[in-house]
C-alpha cells in the first residue's frame, strides 16, 4: 500500500507567496525574484511531504495565483482583451487574474467562481471557436524536472481536459449556443503533447484531476470522458484519474471502463461509495486511491476508521492496488500546526494541518502494509489516545444552547408582516430617496488599521487607545460617505480582521489560530475559525460600533453582521454534530445581536450570506435538505425585529438560477448581489421568477483594482432598469471595499481618468441617475 498527497498548500508556511506576489505587483521585486520566492516554497513543500514518508509527492500544483489560471495560460486560453497589450507573459497572467490599469492599459479581471463547494475561487476559462490551443509552456514538466533536480521524484498534477472545458464558459465573442465541450477534439492533441513530454521526462504516473465527475452533469459527458482517455492513455504516463469533494454514484460505471491505471475517490466526503466503487473496479486492473485523510477540514484523522476502509479495499483488491491518500488537494487546509503557539496542548492534539496530514497518510499506508516499524505502532497508539480524548470532549455540551435550538418554533422564522407592508413602514422611518445608494459594508483595510490591530493584539497599545483609533476611523468613513452623497451609510468595519474570523472570535464554541491561513483567491487568504463546541453569544458584538457610527450622523446607519450559514461555511466545522445544528446555534446567537442592534436605534441591518450558494451540496438530490435548514437559519437570525427594521443581505458570485425560490424565501427586505461580471444574466433570472423584494445588483467589480469609467456604470444601471422595476432598485458596488485602497475607492487612479470624471465610484452612480 502506497501513500499519496494530492496537492499541498502553495502559500508558504509564512505566506511567502502572498508577500512576493504583492511585492512584484508593487514593483518592489523583479520577476526573477518572484520566481525565486516561488522556487523556495515549492522546494520546501516537496521536501516536507517527502520527509513525512509520503510515496507520491505532488508537483505542478503550485501556483502564483490560481491553478486553473495557470492551466489556461499554459494552453493559450487567453481572452483577446489581454493579447497585444505589450505585456510580458507573467503580466498577461496577472492581468487575467486581477485586471490591469496602468500605463495606458485598462482591462478588467476575468470572472472568478467558487471551486466546487469550497471557499477557494478559480479564474473561469473563456472559450470560443477561435480558441487556439497550444502549449505556451509545460508547467507540469518544468516543475517535475525542478523537483527531480532536487533529488525528489514527484507525481505531476494536471487538470483534466473534460473538467477544464466544463468549468469554463463561452467567451463574449463566441457564437450563440457555443458549448466549450465541443472543443475537446481540438484540445486533446495539446494534452497529448503535454503528457508525452511528461513521460519522456521520466514521470511514471500523472495525476489527472477530473473533479466534475462528482457532479450530476458528468453523466452527460460519458462519451467525452471515454474518447479523451482512450486517446490520451497510450501516450501518457500511468494516469491516476482523480475525483474529489463528493461521490461518483452511477458515474463509476463508465469511469471504471476508462483506460486509466488508477482512480482516486473521496472517502472523507463520501465514505459510503467505497463498496460500489470496489465492485466496479475489482474486475479491472485499476489501482484505487482512497482519500481517507480530509483535504477539507483540520481534524486529526481517526486512524481506526481509516484503516477499516483501507483494509476493506486491500481485501478486495490486494496490497498492490491500494493507495492511501488525502481526500483532495491540501490547498484548503493551513500549512502546519507547528506555528500555532496559542492553542492549548489539549486543542492542538485535536488537529492536523497539511504537514501533519502528510504524515498521517504515510503512517496509514505503512500500517496497512503490515509494517512492524516501532514508529508506526507508536503513531497508531498516539492517535487512538488523541481520538479518545476528543470524543470525550465532544460529549460535553451546553445544555442551555441545546434546549434553545430544540425550542425553535415556526413563528420565530417569520417577520410580523409581509414585505409589501414592511416596505411602507420602512419608507416612513428611513426616508431613503428613489434609487438609494449604499455599500456592502467594509471600507479599505489600510495599513494603519492593520498596524493598530497588530499593536493591540501584541499589547503595545491599550484597549482604550485602540477603541479611540477605531472611532476616528469610523467617523472619517462616515464623513466620506456623507461627502460623496450616499444614502444608507455603513461604519466601514475597521474593527474586523475578517467578516467570519471576527465573529468567531466573539462567540463561545470557537477556537482561532494565529497562522492558519488558507488561500481564498489570488494573493488573498483567510484564517477560518474552528468550531469545536456548542456556539453561543457571550454578549453584544457589534452594537458598540454601529451605535457610535449612528451617533455621528443624521443619515441612517446600516448594522453589519455575517449570517449563520456563511459563518458555518467559512469556518472549519465540527465533524461530530450536523451542520444544521451548528447553523441553528449560530442563528440564535445572531438573532440576539440583531435584536440588540434594533434596540440600540439601528434601523437597517445587513446579515450577509455570501456563502449560501457554495454550501449547496454538489448533488441535486441533497439540495432540499440543505436549503431547508440554511434558509431557516437566516430567517431565524433576522426575523426577531419590528416591521420598521429594514433587513439587507448580500451574496457573492451567486449562480442563483437553481436556488431562486430559496433566495425569495429568505424574505430579506433588500439583497445586494454580484452582477458586474456575469453580464446581467442573473437579473433576468430575478425577473423571470418575479422576485418581489428590493435588490441592488453590483454596479462595479470591487475585486479588481481597476476603476470603472462613468459611462460603464451608467450603461450598467440602464441595463438593470431595462429588467427590474425602478421602485425596487438599490445602487451599490458588487462586494465590500476592504481589499481596495482609498485611491480606487475614491476613483481617482490616474490623470487620464480624473481629467474626465472626479466623483468616486461609490457615489458616482447616484450622480449619473
Ligand atoms: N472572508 C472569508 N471568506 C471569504 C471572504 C471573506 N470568501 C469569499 C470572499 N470573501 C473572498 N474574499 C476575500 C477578500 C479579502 C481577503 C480574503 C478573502 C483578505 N484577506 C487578507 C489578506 O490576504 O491580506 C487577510 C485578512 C485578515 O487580516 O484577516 O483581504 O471576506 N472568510
Ligand atoms: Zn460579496
Amino acid at each position: 500500500v502506497a501513500s499519496s498527497v494530492l496537492g499541498f498548500p502553495r502559500i508558504g508556511a509564512n505566506r511567502e507567496v502572498k508577500k512576493a506576489v504583492e511585492a512584484y505587483w508593487a514593483g518592489k521585486i523583479t520577476a526573477d525574484q518572484l520566481t525565486q520566492a516561488a522556487a523556495d516554497v515549492k522546494k520546501s513543500n516537496w521536501t516536507t511531504v517527502k520527509a513525512k514518508g509520503v510515496d507520491f509527492v505532488p508537483s505542478g500544483e503550485f501556483s502564483l495565483y490560481d491553478h486553473v489560471l495557470d492551466h489556461s495560460a499554459a494552453f493559450n486560453v487567453i481572452p483577446k482583451r489581454y493579447v497585444g497589450l505589450g505585456l510580458s507573459p507573467l503580466d498577461v497572467y496577472f492581468a487575467m487574474g486581477r485586471g490591469r490599469q496602468a500605463d495606458g492599459v485598462d482591462v478588467p479581471a476575468s470572472e472568478m467562481k467558487k471551486w466546487f463547494d469550497s471557499n477557494y475561487h478559480f479564474v473561469v476559462p473563456e472559450f470560443s471557436d477561435e480558441t487556439d490551443f497550444k502549449l505556451n509552456f509545460n508547467k507540469a514538466v518544468e516543475e517535475y524536472k525542478e523537483a527531480k533536480a532536487l533529488g525528489i521524484e514527484t507525481r505531476p498534477v494536471v487538470l483534466g481536459p473534460v473538467s477544464f472545458l466544463v468549468l469554463g464558459k463561452a467567451s463574449k465573442e463566441a457564437k450563440a449556443g457555443f458549448q466549450p465541450i465541443s472543443l475537446l477534439p481540438k484540445l486533446l492533441p495539446v494534452y497529448k503533447q503535454l503528457l508525452a513530454d511528461l513521460k519522456a521526462a521520466g514521470a511514471e504516473w500523472v495525476q489527472v484531476d477530473e473533479p466534475i465527475l462528482v457532479l450530476d452533469k458528468a453523466a452527460e459527458y460519458a462519451k467525452e470522458f471515454t474518447s479523451a482517455y482512450t486517446e490520451l492513455a497510450p501516450v501518457a504516463p500511468k494516469i491516476l484519474l482523480t475525483t474529489y469533494f463528493g461521490r461518483l454514484d452511477s458515474n463509476v460505471n463508465f469511469v471504471a471502463k476508462l483506460p486509466v491505471a488508477g482512480l482516486h475517490i473521496d472517502l472523507d466526503r463520501a465514505p459510503g461509495q467505497l463498496d460500489q466503487v470496489l465492485a466496479a473496479v475489482k474486475p479491472t486492473n485499476i489501482v484505487l486511491s482512497l482519500g481517507v485523510v480530509s483535504g477539507r477540514n483540520i481534524w486529526k484523522t481517526d486512524f481506526q476508521a481509516a484503516l477499516n476502509l483501507g483494509q476493506k479495499a486491500v481485501d478486495a483488491l490486494g496490497q498492490d492496488r491500494v493507495i492511501i491518500a488525502t481526500s483532495s488537494s491540501l490547498l484548503h487546509t493551513p500549512v502546519t500546526l507547528e506555528s500555532e503557539k496559542k492553542l492549548t496542548p489539549e486543542q492542538k492534539d485535536w488537529f492536523s494541518f497539511a504537514t501533519e496530514k502528510a504524515a498521517e497518510v504515510a503512517t496509514l499506508a505503512k500500517a496497512l502494509s503490515g509494517s512492524q516499524d516501532a514508529a508506526v505502532s507508536k503513531a497508531l497508539e498516539e492517535n487512538k489516545t488523541s481520538i479518545a480524548k476528543r470524543r470525550e470532549f465532544e460529549h460535553t455540551s451546553d445544555d442551555a444552547v441545546r434546549k434553545r435550538v430544540a425550542a425553535i418554533t415556526p413563528e420565530m422564522l417569520e417577520r410580523k408582516s409581509p414585505f409589501a407592508v414592511r416596505k411602507e413602514v420602512q419608507a416612513k422611518h428611513l426616508h431613503l430617496p428613489k434609487f438609494p445608494t449604499t455599500t456592502i459594508g467594509s471600507f479599505p483595510q489600510t495599513k494603519e488599521i492593520r498596524q493598530a490591530r497588530a499593536k493591540f493584539t501584541k499589547g503595545e497599545i491599550t484597549e482604550q487607545e485602540y477603541d479611540d483609533f477605531l472611532k476616528k476611523e469610523i467617523e472619517s468613513v462616515v464623513r466620506f460617505q456623507e461627502r460623496i452623497g450616499l444614502d444608507l451609510l455603513v461604519h466601514g468595519e475597521p474593527e474586523r480582521n475578517d467578516m467570519v474570523q471576527y465573529f468567531g472570535e466573539h462567540l463561545n464554541g470557537f477556537v482561532f489560530t494565529q497562522n492558519a491561513w488558507v488561500q481564498s483567491y489570488g494573493s488573498r487568504y483567510v484564517r477560518p475559525p474552528i468550531i469545536v463546541s456548542d456556539v453561543s453569544r457571550p454578549g453584544p458584538i457589534t452594537v458598540k460600533w454601529s451605535s457610535y457610527a449612528q451617533s455621528v450622523t443624521k443619515l441612517p446607519m446600516k448594522g453589519m453582521l455575517t449570517g449563520p450559514v456563511t459563518i458555518l461555511n467559512w469556518s472549519f466545522p465540527r465533524a461530530d454534530v450536523s451542520r444544521e445544528l451548528q447553523s441553528k446555534q449560530l442563528a440564535l446567537a445572531l438573532r440576539d445581536e440583531v435584536i440588540d442592534l434594533e434596540k440600540a436605534g439601528i434601523q437597517a441591518i445587513q446579515v450577509d450570506e455570501p456563502a449560501i450558494r457554495e454550501g449547496l451540496p454538489l448533488r441535486r438530490s441533497d439540495w432540499d435538505e440543505y436549503l431547508k435548514w440554511a434558509v431557516d437559519s437566516f430567517k431565524l437570525s433576522t426575523a426577531g425585529v419590528t416591521d420598521a427594521l429594514q433587513t439587507h443581505s448580500h451574496f457573492c458570485y451567486s449562480d442563483f438560477d437553481d436556488i431562486f425560490p430559496s433566495i425569495q424565501r429568505l424574505d430579506a427586505d433588500v439583497i445586494s448581489i454580484e452582477a458586474s461580471k456575469s453580464d446581467m444574466k442573473l437579473l433576468n433570472t430575478f425577473k423571470q421568477y418575479g422576485y418581489s423584494n428590493q435588490i441592488g445588483p453590483g454596479v462595479y467589480d470591487i475585486h479588481s483594482p481597476r476603476v470603472p469609467g462613468e459611462q460603464e456604470i451608467k450603461d450598467r444601471v440602464a441595463a438593470m432598469l431595462a429588467i427590474l422595476p425602478d421602485s425596487l432598485l438599490f445602487i451599490n458596488p458588487d462586494c465590500g471595499l476592504k481589499t481596495r485602497g482609498w485611491k480606487e475607492t475614491e476613483g481617482k487612479p490616474n490623470v487620464r481618468r480624473s481629467a474626465t470624471s472626479s466623483p468616486p465610484p461609490a457615489g458616482r452612480a447616484r450622480r449619473t441617475l
